[in-house]
């Protein structure tokens, strides 16, 4: 026989006319026993009133904007299955007189209703059930209704305020103002998971004029994915120089046999070919971490990231099996890639599968930095520009040309010491390009 149960306010400890904030089921809805069925909320605390039973809700006897009493009928629900053979619930008895606020129910504490002695079985096939608040009440944070409102229109969580300056440290509205104040001139306000707090907002126009120009879409993804491998990837940058007078001089030469329209060669492919070199050295450093941060996933394939600086932001094409192309073919290849991304022309294609980036602001100058890896790749190498040098060669300062070298790497995945390596091999191979084709 099917059975209908009438959900009721329980005993919330003498706390009369309490708001009703918010119906989270409506008729027709299957709910399980202990679903939370609808928020209430009292001068002191809020709380969601769980399903005593399981079923088919027939009615529903309240809506938002309510005041109910212990008593007050809820829902009313077909009960099903086990629902229906359920024992009655015993009449709920007076809890003691300390024991008055919702507030002071811990969860997973049995409430007085809970811990009675079990009652007779009823004589009909109506079941009053008073809702088992006391058994989940989520006490949150100690604000009246009005208060909570007053914190919801301005965006505010209020459990993020600690303490309230009202009786008994309830929360007050000037306690709403004082946090938003102090979330503008300290930044307290939480950036999602991070906990880190924000930078805080300035008018800036108190100080003179201003404009308010918007990022374009490239700037605002790649600030987001700076900002995420910056929060994620514990990082190190190690500096290193090489001695790239012969090479230079080389790369002069070859160039001078170039035809007018000829793609130049510059230095950058020689960095290319010197990293590649050392990737297969050190194929921890062609590589990525794992999601769940158990394994390396070693790759095969050799596809090297430039960074590009283009009008509307840094874009990264990736000059793919760098490892089986010429000198001319990288710098052709470069050439039209970079020239693609300055006219935002580059298909997603052309920006994926890379395994490690070079950013080289040598064209512009520096004498080092430190860039920040293109996660989940494990390591960047920076470039700088390449000065004249004296340099002690035993017996006397000769001038040489020295090229600055940054490589940032994921600390998870690098140990010092094997970036220091992955750095001496490159320089020895930019030092001595005859090793390249070793
Ligand atoms: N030292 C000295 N001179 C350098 C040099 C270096 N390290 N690197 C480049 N040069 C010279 C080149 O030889 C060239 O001179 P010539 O015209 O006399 O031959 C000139 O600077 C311009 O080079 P380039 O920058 O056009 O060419 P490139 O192959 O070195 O770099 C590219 C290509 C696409 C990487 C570059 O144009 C670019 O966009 N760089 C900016 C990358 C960036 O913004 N990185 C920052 C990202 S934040 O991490």
């Amino acid at each position: 026989m099917s059975q209908i149960i009438e959900i009721k306010v329980p005993d919330v400890g003498g706390v009369a006319s309490i708001d009703v904030v918010e119906v989270l089921v409506k008729a027709g809805d299957v709910i399980a026993e202990d679903q939370p069925i609808a928020t209430l909320e009292t001068d002191k605390a809020s709380m969601e009133l769980p399903a005593s039973a399981s079923g088919t809700i027939q009615q529903i006897h309240i809506k938002p904007g309510d005041k109910v009493n212990e008593g007050s009928l809820v829902a009313t629900v077909l009960a099903n299955g086990a629902a229906n053979s359920a024992p009655p619930q015993p009449e709920t008895p007076k809890p003691p007189a300390e024991n008055k606020t919702a507030e002071a129910i811990k969860p997973n504490t049995p409430p007085p209703a809970l811990a009675a002695e079990p009652a007779k079985p009823a004589p009909s096939s109506i079941t009053t059930q008073p809702a088992a608040v006391a058994t989940t009440v989520s006490v949150k944070a100690h604000a009246s209704p009005s208060v909570r409102l007053f914190a919801r229109e301005l965006g505010v969580d209020v459990s993020q305020i600690n303490n309230g300056s009202g009786p008994k440290g309830r929360i007050l509205k000037e306690d709403v103002k004082g946090y938003v104040k102090k979330a503008l001139t300290q930044g307290v306000v939480n950036l999602g998971q991070s906990g880190i707090p924000a930078i805080p907002a300035v008018d800036f126009s108190q100080f003179g004029e201003i404009e308010n120009l918007k990022l374009n879409k490239i700037k605002r993804l790649t600030g987001q994915n700076l900002s995420r491998v910056w929060l994620n990837l514990p990082m190190v940058t190690y500096h290193e120089e090489a001695d790239i007078t012969d090479m230079e001089a080389f790369r002069t030469t070859l160039n001078s046999e170039k035809g007018k329209d000829e793609i130049k060669i510059t230095g950058l492919m020689f960095i290319i070919k010197a990293l590649v070199a050392a990737l297969k050295q050190f194929p921890s450093f062609n590589a990525s971490l794992s999601p769940d941060g158990e394994s390396l996933i070693l790759k095969k394939y050799y596809n090297i990231g430039i960074a590009v600086d283009t009008p509307n932001g840094l874009v990264v094409p990736v000059l793919k099996d760098a490892d089986k192309k010429s000198i001319n073919q990288l710098a052709q290849e470069l050439a039209e890639k970079s020239d693609k991304a300055r006219q935002g022309k580059l298909m997603p294609g052309d920006m994926q599968g890379g395994c490690i980036s070079i950013s080289s602001l040598g064209g512009i100058g520096g004498t080092a930095f430190t860039p920040i890896v293109n996660a989940p790749e494990v390591a960047i190498l920076g470039v700088t520009r390449a000065k004249m040098q004296p340099v002690w060669n035993g017996k006397e300062f000769e001038p040489r040309l020295i090229l600055p070298l940054d490589l940032t790497y994921d600390h998870r995945v690098i140990d010092g010491a094997e970036g220091a390596r992955f750095m001496a091999h490159i320089k020895q191979n930019l030092s001595d390009i005859r090793r390249l084709l070793l």
